[in-house]
């Protein structure tokens, strides 16, 4: 989900000039066509072949900026961003029940069949996992990147300084902040003021700043 943007803060905050083509699937077919699997987001290195997986472009940005990841860091921040993808794949369902039920079983066998898009109970359905994420897996995950924060002196998860993990974190944080997911109202990250506050400091970054202003 939005594989791209943590590979987009990761090239800002380390001051590496790219070229932007923020494109879908929908606008450029033939990226999809050209992707190593299908997938979008690709990078492509001096007009070299287009080279995909957003952690793979991460670790290469990384070498290209060691201040994004220090070699003292190096397994804080790897740990760390496992621990986003986890947070990010614990939502998933959520949002995968809504677009492709059907990748749930839901709508496929005569058991399921009251479960199609848009049909009352798969609408109820959608509502309930939702809300169980907000109430089971956001105090989970908060919890541990409060956490992780608190260890490290702060204010980003790895200590004084962001790393490539907080170009993971912070987009996966933002979006529940923003109210466009259904039963995720833009609130919901504010029983977590030591995120609340960690996204603040982050978002007020030069690098994060400048990139900000760019999209306007
Ligand atoms: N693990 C990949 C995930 C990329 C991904 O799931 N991209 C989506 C769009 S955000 C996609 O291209 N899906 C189409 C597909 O997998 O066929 C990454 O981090 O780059």
């Amino acid at each position: 989900m939005g594989a791209a943007e943590r590979v987009r803060l990761a090239l800002w905050l380390g001051e590496i000039k790219f070229e932007d083509a923020c494109v879908t699937q929908v606008d450029r077919p033939d990226l999809k066509i050209q992707s190593p699997f299908g997938q979008l987001p690709v990078m492509s290195i001096d007009g070299g072949p287009y080279i995909a997986q957003s952690n793979a472009m991460l670790q290469y940005i990384g070498t290209l900026a060691p201040k994004l990841c220090p070699t003292e860091q190096f397994l804080k921040v790897q740990e760390a961003i496992g621990l986003v993808d986890d947070f990010e794949r614990a939502l998933r369902p959520c949002i995968v029940l809504a677009l492709e039920p059907e990748k749930l079983g839901y709508g496929i066998t005569p058991a399921t069949s009251l479960f199609v898009k848009e049909s009352p109970e798969l609408r109820t359905t959608i509502k309930a996992l939702r809300e169980a994420f907000l109430t089971n897996e956001m105090p989970k995950y908060c919890g541990c990147f409060s956490t992780m924060i608190q260890k490290s002196n702060g204010p980003f998860l790895c200590g004084v300084k962001p790393t490539l993990a907080d170009c993971c974190l912070a987009p996966a944080l933002e979006r529940y902040t923003l109210g466009y997911i259904d039963h995720v109202p833009k609130n919901a990250l504010d029983d977590y003021p030591v995120m609340t506050e960690y996204l603040t400091v982050f978002k007020s970054l030069p690098q994060i700043v400048a990139y900000e202003a760019s999209k306007s």
